[in-house]
């Protein structure tokens, strides 16, 4: 068999680049080690930035969105059980959409499922070949039978452990890593949102998030040990944790309930430059990893997505064999500011296990600072809504 482009991994950045293809006439395979099942049971991400959702517009999927997604003009912050709000909408001009990446997967999934065969679950040992050719293709197994499809560009948006980034030789590429000494642990339940929009909390005993997917659905997480097990965590302690962490009128009307859905996540920042290796190109969570405090993975993915897009509109269809060439520095230039702020994010609002007092007041300070600073604030809400891409 053969294609214009094959894409490896069908999470969100794979589907989504499929599509934007599929409509400018690129033809594509999606090559996809689980079940859709399986894609679609992962909770994870629930903000967008603008660009994002101009982006999933432009691939036909603003309508749900528009209709269920949730508009935010803010965030609140939280220090020593007290709360200041940050106000994007006055401060930038710009709002963010609550709107979960389940559901952003599944109408992925569903547009893309459309055509026929574009998208191949439960392939085993996907193996990117000849690479540094121009006739590069992938070799996979399905239902125990050898397959092979020749391409001119592979694409990897297999996530932090797929296949593609561990192909390229180790001194051709180098790698950028922070790993923070915690996790995140957290929680879907059928509750009451505790308040309307999310709350990110610094406090003495660790970090929490006040997040949701819907009216009646909650988001919450808190900062654990790095060792720690979800069997740790029944329900009860979870509450009693978060209520502790969070400001004090947002606790005295937190409605708890039982957890749909617990999970432990831990927290690093990981670059690999460059972003390309001769025909593979690697995108989203195969090429850079950020912790979840600024809300940043999906929305950098779906940057990259954008970038390579306009790269292969240009070699297919504008004849601008360059193009290509530039995606890895242009991604690279936005993906380092974002790892910037998430890290920044990361920092003022955790503790560390080695935090000292001094460390616990500088980041008091930094909170106070933003709570007083308009433009402070101005910066923080510029990254958080999402720089321009
Ligand atoms: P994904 O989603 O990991 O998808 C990769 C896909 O590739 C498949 N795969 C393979 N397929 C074929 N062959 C192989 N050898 C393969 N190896 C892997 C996998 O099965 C999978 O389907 O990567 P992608 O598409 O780059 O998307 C990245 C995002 O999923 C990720 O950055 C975000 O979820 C991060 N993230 C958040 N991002 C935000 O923008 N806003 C948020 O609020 C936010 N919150 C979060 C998050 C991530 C979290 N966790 C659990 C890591 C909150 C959490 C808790
Ligand atoms: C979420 O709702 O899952 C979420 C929101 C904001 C973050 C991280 C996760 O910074």
């Amino acid at each position: 068999m053969r294609t214009q482009v094959v894409i490896i991994g069908g999470g969100p950045s794979g589907l989504l680049l499929s599509q934007l293809l599929y409509l400018n006439g690129i033809e594509n395979v999606v090559l996809e080690k689980h079940t859709k099942k399986y894609v679609l049971s992962r909770i994870r991400a629930g903000v967008l930035e603008q660009g994002t959702v101009n982006l999933l517009n432009k691939a036909g999927l603003g309508k749900r969105i528009k209709n269920e997604g949730f508009n935010h003009d803010g965030i609140f912050l939280s220090v020593k059980n007290h709360s200041f709000r940050i106000d994007f909408k006055s401060l930038v001009n710009k709002t963010v959409t609550v709107f979960g990446q389940t559901e952003v997967t599944a109408d992925l999934y569903s547009v893309v499922e459309k055509d026929k065969g574009r998208i191949i679950n439960s392939a085993k040992n996907v193996m990117p070949c000849d690479i540094l050719t121009n006739k590069p293709y992938v070799t996979y197994e399905i239902n125990g039978l050898d397959k092979k499809i020749t391409c001119d560009f592979i694409i990897g948006c297999d996530g932090f452990h797929g296949i593609t980034r561990q192909i390229i030789p180790k001194n051709k590429i180098k790698t950028f890593e922070r790993i923070y000494p915690f996790g995140w642990l957290g929680i879907l339940s059928e509750t009451c949102p505790v308040n309307d929009e999310l709350i990110y909390a610094n406090h003495k005993t660790g970090f929490a998030l006040a997040s949701m997917r819907n009216k009646n659905l909650s988001r919450y997480y808190i900062q654990t040990s790095i060792n720690d097990k979800v069997e740790m965590w029944d329900d009860d302690r979870f509450w009693f944790e978060l209520k502790k962490r969070l400001p004090k009128d947002a606790s005295e009307r937190l409605v708890t309930g039982p957890s749909i859905e617990k999970s432990l996540a831990p927290l690093r920042s990981f670059v690999v430059e460059p972003m390309k290796f001769g025909n593979l190109f690697l995108v989203g969570d195969a090429a850079h990893i950020v912790p979840p405090t600024g809300a940043k993975g999906l929305n950098l993915a779906f940057s990259d997505v954008n970038y390579l897009y306009e790269s292969l509109i240009g070699y297919f269809k504008n004849d601008d064999k360059n193009a290509i060439e530039q995606y890895s520095s242009k991604a690279l230039n936005r993906v380092w500011k974002t790892i910037r702020f998430s890290w920044w994010m990361t920092n003022t609002l955790h503790k560390f296990p080695d935090q000292t007092e001094f460390d616990q007041k500088i980041q008091e300070a930094e909170l106070d600072y933003l709570k007083n600073s308009i433009d402070a604030q101005k910066s923080l809400a510029e990254n958080y809504v999402g720089l321009a891409f």
